[in-house]
């Protein structure tokens, strides 16, 4: 059985991504791109600058290296505004009862968020203590779908990743997941999540002992 849990945030226990979408259509809007709304399912796990470079399209060779990290700062400061009026109650649903689970099931927790806001949100919902560690987003070099993340979160957790089961909701998350050697749960839809191990559609499926029975050595 599997003995650590390693989870993403935005997605999976939050639905923090339409924020992430409003400042980051707030920013194109005052610089004058265009912002197509099927634009969102592609930030989907990827980094600001990552993210920055997708918002931007072609428009990406108008802009210096230093200005792309003003821009990116200005949105990032839309999205930390539009977080702080969180609560408990913006959790997705089933979210709380899975860490719950989790915790009584004896297993480990760890958070794998790309976001440099995961800690802070991690507070304001009220679950720091179910997470024995989170990832610090800014010690990553690469992004999802690098393993990077997912290793740094099981070497900190003191667990193989082959015993730990990762929960992601993005196919670079998925993928990330996988290239670390850990089992991936998918959160979404199976056709878009088709290299998870098992997929369900939200946290209030998520059956505790069915996954943890799922592998692990
Ligand atoms: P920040 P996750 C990711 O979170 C989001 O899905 C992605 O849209 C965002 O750009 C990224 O965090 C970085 O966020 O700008 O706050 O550092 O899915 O990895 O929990
Ligand atoms: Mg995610």
């Amino acid at each position: 059985p599997f003995k650590a849990l390693v989870f993403d945030l935005d997605g999976v226990i939050a639905d923090t991504a339409v924020l992430h979408h409003a400042a980051w259509k707030r920013l194109a809007g005052e610089i004058g791109l265009s912002f197509d709304e099927t634009i969102g399912e592609r930030l989907k796990g990827v980094d600001r600058m990552g993210s920055l470079e997708i918002v931007l399209g072609d428009a990406s060779a108008r802009y210096t290296h230093d200005e792309k990290h003003a821009l990116a700062e200005r949105k990032n400061g839309y999205y930390v505004a539009a977080i702080a009026q969180l609560g408990p109650e913006n959790l997705l649903p089933g979210a709380r009862e899975a860490l719950v689970a989790a915790r009584a099931a004896g297993l480990k927790i760890a958070l794998a968020s790309a976001s440099r806001s995961a800690g802070a949100l991690v507070e304001r919902f009220g679950l720091a203590d179910f997470f024995d560690h989170v990832v610090d987003a800014a010690s990553i070099a690469r992004p999802k779908p690098d393993p990077e993340i997912f290793l740094a979160a099981a070497r900190a957790l003191g667990v193989a990743p082959g015993d730990c089961l990762g929960i992601e909701d993005a196919v670079a998350g998925v993928d990330a997941i996988r290239a670390a050697g850990m089992r991936a749960l998918g959160v979404g839809d199976g056709a878009v999540l088709a290299h998870a191990d098992a997929v369900i559609g939200g946290l209030t499926e998520f059956d505790v002992a069915r996954f943890v029975a799922m592998s692990g050595s």
